[in-house]
């Protein structure tokens, strides 16, 4: 690690225990996520890390982000997974946006003023993304949007959702990105989701009545939306990898303070041979996953988008943060199972990984499909 990233992962650590930490608690409780401490985040340059430096970002490399989101998540995934998000739609703007909405939408985006939701599954296409029902029908100037979203992160905080929409033929060619804004005519909030965990983080249901977009609101070529959402879940996937190796560190940390301190038998439980097990498997498991991670997001900025990579650093990642959390719970005991400790709120953030931005079993699907092509060449 080099001084800049040290330098940058201490800033990040005392933000989140002064800022974070303190109220993490009672604001999951309250499912109350805090515009000031994303505002602030931005104002340190962390809302718009890969984005260049004349719309607003820090132009950092996909690894340094990565490396940040780890240490954020230290505290609380909550935060990490608003900047991810709105960040993957922040990459997809300057790759394939026009000059005019790269200068409207990113600069308050990367400043940190503004949050952005990915907008693609629906009631009946999760997993089968390219089902999606979502209507975008053509009017002179524009279209109208109708059909719903559901399981939108940030929805109801952000300004601007990227929408797939149905366009065209069945399947992923007939699909087309739009940039939706806060308020337009025809676009609402649908329930708010009661969830598991990452509670600060509101995942709701947006809604399209004939709401009409303008033709400068497509985002890319009519037709290619379905591949731009691929391409951006790809670097999510990383994304979400770096947020379960901050789960797992934490995790770790915790279980370490622990056991040396907790004395049973007359010895502290560390000095016993199966709770020691337990921590070499931990750290042995979460530095295979840190190394998966990091070698994923090294390909991204050597520019070789590594779907194969980064769909295996996301599966192992998760996995393993489900595990060490899971045992982080066990090695605390009764303790680990109350909210005293913050262990079992990482197990119930962990579960919420091995779902997100394509199930564990989607990533499978994803690696077997590169094999066969492999296989093929
Ligand atoms: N990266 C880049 N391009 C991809 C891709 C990836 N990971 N996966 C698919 N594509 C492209 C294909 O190359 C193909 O492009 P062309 O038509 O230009 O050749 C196109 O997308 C269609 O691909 P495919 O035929 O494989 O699509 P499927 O409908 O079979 O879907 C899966 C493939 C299952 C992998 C996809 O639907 C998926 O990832 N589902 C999970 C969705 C998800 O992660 N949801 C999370 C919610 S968003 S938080």
């Amino acid at each position: 690690m080099d001084t800049y990233q040290d330098e940058l992962l201490q800033q990040l650590k005392k933000f989140r225990t002064q800022k974070i930490d303190p109220t993490v608690l009672q604001d999951e409780e309250k499912e109350q996520f805090r515009m000031e401490i994303f505002r602030e985040l931005g104002q340190l340059g962390y809302t718009g890390m890969v984005l260049p430096e004349r719309y607003g970002g820090a132009e950092l490399s996909f690894s340094d982000y990565c490396l940040a989101l780890t240490e954020l998540a230290k505290s609380s995934i909550a935060y990490a997974v608003t900047i991810s998000v709105s960040t993957m739609v922040q990459t997809l703007i300057n790759i394939y946006g026009t000059e005019e909405q790269k200068q409207k939408y990113l600069p308050p985006l990367c400043r940190g003023e503004e949050i952005a939701s990915f907008a693609l599954s629906e009631s009946s296409a999760g997993s089968d993304a390219a089902s999606l029902k979502t209507s975008a029908k053509k009017v002179p100037g524009g279209w109208t949007l109708n059909g719903s979203k559901l399981w939108i992160s940030s929805a109801g905080l952000s300004k601007t959702y990227l929408v797939m929409a149905r366009t065209g033929e069945s399947g992923p060619k007939g699909i087309t990105a739009f940039l939706v804004r806060d308020g337009a005519p025809g676009f609402s909030y649908g329930k708010n989701e009661k969830k598991m965990g990452v509670r600060i983080s509101p995942t709701r249901e947006i809604i399209f009545q004939n709401c009409f977009v303008s033709d400068d609101q497509v985002l890319g070529q009519i037709g290619r939306g379905f591949n731009l959402a691929m391409e951006a879940l790809n670097r999510g996937r990383i994304t979400v990898g770096a947020l379960a190796i901050g789960l797992s560190e934490r995790a770790l940390e915790e279980s370490l303070k622990y056991s040396m301190g907790r004395q049973q038998f007359g010895k502290p439980i560390f000095e016993f041979q199966g709770i020691q097990f337990m921590l070499a498997n931990m750290r042995t498991e979460l530095e295979a996953s840190r190394l998966m991670v990091r070698e994923a997001a090294r390909q991204f900025d050597l520019k070789k988008q590594d779907i194969l990579l980064a769909s295996m650093a996301k599966l192992k990642s998760t996995d393993t943060a489900m595990q060490i959390t899971t045992d982080a719970v066990q090695i605390l005991g009764g303790v680990g199972y109350t909210m005293e400790y913050p262990v079992e709120r990482l197990m119930r953030d962990a579960k919420a990984l091995q779902i997100v931005e394509g199930t564990n079993q989607i990533q499978r699907v994803v690696i077997a499909k590169q094999l066969e092509k492999e296989t093929q060449m």
